[in-house]
């Protein structure tokens, strides 16, 4: 079974927890407060060095990082992980694009304005150009998605679940989806994809949760 460290609220650490949803994998939660600086201890900073969640422990001792690789890893074999050369490098050019467009400048946004106390006054400076970059990503994607279902290989693969970790959180930091009819639709697809889970839930049956303060505390 794998342990996942992970934050209820990071959209990165949702996308694991969804995948691992979907794909009915049992996993044991480890809860990070990033916002108390639980990703940057040296016990954290010893498994990822990066300091940040998602992070999962695929075998003792064995940690991989970033969501992305997280998601190719723990899907492969299955058909959210498409297998032909070209539809891997569509999943993989959307999962990319998820990372330079999208997260950087959505993520950012959904942190700061929806996370943090007081955030927005903190970011005043940067807010703008999260705006027009994360209205810019959306647009792209909305124009994929005039003409396509779902972003690679014809069918729901993690490269759906990369982008949707974010997006979905785009009108909870100030973007308006109006203009962005086929996004809306395609969330929406998303969310009727049999298995899917919120990113509010956690894993219960079969699956356990711990907070990294009662690690410390037992350890
Ligand atoms: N590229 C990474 C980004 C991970 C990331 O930014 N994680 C945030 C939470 S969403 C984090 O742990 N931040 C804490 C920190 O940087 O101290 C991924 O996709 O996993």
């Amino acid at each position: 079974m794998y342990n996942l460290y992970s934050m209820q609220r990071s959209g990165n650490s949702y996308k694991v927890r969804l995948a691992l949803a979907l794909l009915n994998a049992p996993y044991h939660a480890i809860e990070i407060d990033i916002l108390r600086g639980e990703s940057r201890t040296p016990e954290f900073l010893a498994k990822n060095p990066s300091g940040q969640v998602p992070l999962l422990e695929v075998a003792e001792g064995r940690y991989l990082a970033e969501s992305n690789a997280i998601l190719w890893y723990v899907a492969r074999g299955t058909s959210l992980a498409p297998e032909s050369p070209i539809e891997r490098a569509e999943a993989l050019q959307w999962m990319f694009f998820e990372q330079h467009a999208l997260e950087p400048n959505i993520g950012a946004a959904y942190f700061w304005l929806a996370l943090v106390r007081g955030g927005r006054d903190l970011q005043t400076h940067a807010l703008e150009d999260w705006m027009e970059r994360g209205y810019a990503a959306l647009q792209v994607m909305e124009n994929h998605l005039k003409t396509h279902d779902y972003f690679a290989a014809g069918q729901f693969t993690i490269a759906d679940i990369a982008l949707y970790g974010y997006t979905h959180v785009a009108d909870q930091c100030d973007y308006d989806l109006a203009a962005f009819p086929a996004v809306r639709a395609w969330l929406k697809r998303v969310e009727e994809v049999p298995g899917f889970v919120a990113m509010d839930w956690a894993p219960t049956a079969g699956s356990e949760l711990t907070l990294a303060t009662d690690l410390a505390a037992n350890s």
